[in-house]
């Protein structure tokens, strides 16, 4: 049985983790708001018993409700056996996973500085100190943290030769840092480059190929979490 994944239809955005991870770990999905729209998952969200998810993405399962992207991507991993099996190694991964949030969240922020309900172009001057500090301090931060984990495992991944759903979460960063922040990103080439292996051998991972090809995957745009904007990025 397919599993239900429910994501705003217009965007990559943290649906796309999920999606990244399924197919290449050939996990059947149904992207339910694709196949319908936006109202329908505002919907069937609102129709929910019991405890609810804050916010999309969420997928249900069966019986099974589970909201945030971090949780969702250590649920299948855990259920299709693609994790390492030892809980200790898979609460790091769940761990990296939860630094990725996190990172997606500052990401977001670098263009929403003051709040979220109100437009880019209402917060155009906070946007700017802030996409600053981000690629001058937040950037590099987090890439050389992941950076390290991918080395620390010899490997090609974070788990050495075998990729996980943080290898697929690594690459979605690294694609949108490359879209949103163009110059920033060709000025830092080389500063990590576990993490550059990680965004070159995920696409030859086989079934994510013909996803990445295909016209289910959509493109980066102004309306994500990556945006690019030419005043946020390196002059
Ligand atoms: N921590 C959550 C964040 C979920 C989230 O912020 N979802 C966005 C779309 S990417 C949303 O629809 N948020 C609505 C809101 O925050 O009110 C996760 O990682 O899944």
């Amino acid at each position: 049985m397919s599993v239900q994944l429910w994501y705003w239809p217009q965007i990559p955005g943290r649906g796309e983790f999920v999606r990244l991870f399924c197919e290449a770990g050939e996990i059947a999905y149904e992207d339910m708001a694709r196949e319908q729209d936006a109202d329908a998952l505002v919907e069937h969200m609102h129709a929910m018993e019991g405890i609810r998810p804050f916010a999309p993405p969420y997928i249900v399962d069966g019986d099974i409700c589970i909201g945030q992207t971090a949780l969702i991507l250590q649920y299948l991993s855990d259920k299709e056996g693609l994790g390492s099996g030892e809980m200790e190694v898979d609460l790091g991964l769940f761990q990296l996973q939860i630094d990725i949030a996190d990172f997606v969240e500052e990401v977001h922020s670098t263009h929403h500085p003051v709040a979220s309900g109100q437009y880019y172009a209402d917060q155009m001057e906070a946007a700017y100190e802030k996409a600053h500090d981000f690629r001058a301090n937040r950037i590099p931060k987090y890439l050389i943290h992941f950076d390290n984990a991918v080395a620390s495992s010899g490997g090609l991944f974070v788990l050495g030769q075998q990729w996980t759903h943080v290898d697929t979460s690594l690459f979605h960063i690294m694609e949108g840092l490359d879209y949103a922040f163009p110059n920033y990103m060709k000025s830092m080439q080389g500063s990590w480059p576990h993490l550059e292996g990680v965004q070159a051998m995920v696409p030859e991972i086989e079934p994510l190929a013909d996803y990445l090809a295909s016209e289910h995957r959509i493109e980066f745009n102004e309306n994500g979490i990556f945006r690019h904007y030419d005043e946020l990025d390196e002059q």
